[in-house]
C-alpha cells in the first residue's frame, strides 16, 4: 500500500471518520552541489518516488495531535498539545518535526489552528535522503491546506516562502542549522528532471534528468550508517565557512571567484583553506553539470560527480569509510562517477550507472563491503519524481 493510501486508511480506522485531505512529499537525492547551500550557492537535488503521506483534518480546539504508522503497521501517538503553546524545545523526539512546521507557520501568522496528522511514509529514514524534511513539507502543505492556504508560483505564499517556514522550523524548533537545499528540493522538483536552484537568488530551473532514456541509472547506496560527529560537524563546516567568508570580506563563499582562487586561499589561515576550496570548485562543478544535462549529454556529468566526492573527503573531509567504499566499489566495476550524497557521516552515496553495468556495480559493491567487514549496503535505483502536493 502506498504511504498515501495507508495515511488515509490509518486515519479512518484510528479516528473513526475519513481525513479532509492527504498530502504528501518526497525524500530527495542531491545529484551535486553539497554544503553549498548554506554559503548562498548552487544545487542540483531531484525528488525520489519514496514519500511521507499526511492524512489531516482541522480541529476547532486549537490542538495538535500527531500519529506516525510505521512499516509494521503499529501506530505511534505523540503528547497532543496546543498549537498557541508550541515553542522551540516544547517538544523532543519525531513529533518536533510536525510541532516544528505548525510553530513555524503560527508564527508566520498563515495557519494557527489546530490540526489532526496521521503520517506514513518509505523515505529511508537515517539514509540521507531528508525524511525529515519530506515529513516537514508534507505536514506544511496540509496545514496551510487545511487552513485553506494553497501555494502558488505567482502569489503569496510561494513554494519558496513555504521552504523558508519549513527552514525555520528545522533551524529554531528542531534545532539543526540547515540551509535551503532538502525543503525546496521536496517541495520544487518535478518528474524527470533535476532542479537547477540558485539558492541566494531562489531563480530555479527544472533541467530534463532521464537517466533511463541514455541507459542509464542513478543507484543510491544507502551504507545505513549515521556517525555520532555528523550534527556537530555539519556546525563546525558552517561556522568555518562563515568565518572564511568574513576573513575575505565577502557576504558568503558564494562571491569567491574560482579565477585566482590560489592566491585567495593563500590570504586564509591554513585550516580554512580547503573548506574554501570545495564550495567554490563545487559551485563550478554544479554549473559544469547542469550545462551537460542541458545538452543532453548525461554520460558526460560522472567525472564531475568522482570529482565532487574528491572534494568532500579531501577537503570538506564529510566523506566515511563506508561512503568511500562505496563510492571506489561502484567506479571500479563501471560506474561513471559516483558520489556521497546530502551532509555526509554516513548516509548514502549515488553512482552512475551504465544499464548494461548495474549487476556488475550491485555486486562489486556488496563484495566490498563484504570484505572490509561492513554491513550489507541497502541498494536501489532513484527515479525522479514528483515534488510535495495534495494527493485527496
Ligand atoms: C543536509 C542539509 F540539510 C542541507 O541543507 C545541505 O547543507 C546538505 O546537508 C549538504 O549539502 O542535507
Amino acid at each position: 500500500m502506498s504511504p498515501v493510501d495507508r495515511a488515509a486508511e490509518r486515519f479512518r480506522r484510528l479516528l473513526d471518520q475519513p481525513p479532509d485531505g492527504v498530502w504528501s512529499a518526497p525524500g530527495r537525492v542531491n545529484l551535486i552541489g553539497e554544503h553549498t547551500d548554506y554559503n548562498d550557492g548552487l544545487v542540483l537535488p531531484f525528488a525520489l518516488p519514496h514519500r511521507v503521506a499526511v492524512a489531516a483534518s482541522a480541529r476547532a480546539d486549537g490542538r495538535l495531535t500527531m500519529i506516525t504508522v510505521g512499516d509494521d503497521g503499529v501506530p505511534q501517538r505523540a503528547r497532543p498539545a496546543a498549537v498557541s503553546d508550541l515553542e522551540p524545545g516544547s517538544v523532543t523526539g519525531w513529533a518536533a518535526f510536525p510541532s516544528g512546521v505548525a510553530w513555524a507557520l503560527r508564527e508566520a501568522g498563515v495557519a494557527e489552528g489546530g490540526a489532526d496528522l496521521v503520517i506514513s511514509g518509505d523515505v529511508p529514514a537515517g539514509a540521507g535522503l531528508s525524511s525529515s524534511h519530506a515529513l516537514q513539507c508534507a505536514v506544511a502543505l496540509a496545514l496551510l491546506g487545511l487552513a485553506g492556504v494553497v501555494p502558488d508560483e505567482d502569489s503569496s505564499p510561494t513554494l519558496a516562502e513555504v521552504a523558508r517556514w519549513v527552514q525555520r522550523s528545522e533551524n529554531d524548533f528542531v534545532g539543526a542549522p540547515t540551509g535551503l537545499l532538502d525543503q525546496t528540493a521536496s517541495l520544487c522538483c518535478v518528474a524527470a528532471h533535476a532542479l537547477f536552484l540558485d539558492v541566494r537568488s531562489g531563480a530555479r530551473e527544472q533541467v530534463p534528468f532521464d537517466a533511463s532514456a541514455a541507459d542509464l541509472e542513478v543507484l543510491v547506496i544507502d551504507t545505513r550508517t549515521k556517525h555520532s560527529l555528523a550534527d556537530s560537524a555539519y556546525g563546525e563546516r558552517r561556522r568555518g565557512c562563515e568565518r572564511a567568508a568574513a576573513l575575505l570580506g565577502v557576504p558568503a563563499l558564494r562571491d569567491v571567484p574560482a579565477a585566482g582562487l590560489a592566491e585567495t586561499l593563500a590570504a586564509l589561515p591554513e585550516d580554512l583553506r580547503p573548506l574554501v576550496r570545495h564550495v567554490v570548485t563545487e559551485n563550478e562543478r554544479v554549473l559544469t553539470v547542469v550545462t551537460a544535462l542541458r545538452a543532453g549529454a548525461l554520460a558526460d556529468i560522472g567525472p564531475h560527480l568522482t570529482a565532487s566526492h574528491t572534494s568532500l573527503r579531501d577537503d570538506y573531509r564529510v566523506s566515511c569509510r563506508e561512503l568511500d567504499v562505496a563510492v571506489e566499489a561502484a567506479v571500479g566495476a563501471g560506474a561513471l562517477g559516483a558520489r556521497m550524497t546530502g551532509g555526509g557521516f554516513g548516509g548514502s552515496a549515488i553512482a552512475l550507472v551504465p544499464l548494461d553495468r548495474s549487476d556488475a556495480v550491485r555486486e562489486a559493491v556488496s563484495t566490498a563491503y563484504d570484505r572490509a567487514g561492513l554491513g550489507a549496503p541497502r541498494m536501489f535505483t532513484a527515479v525522479p519524481s514528483a515534488g510535495a502536493r495534495r494527493d485527496a
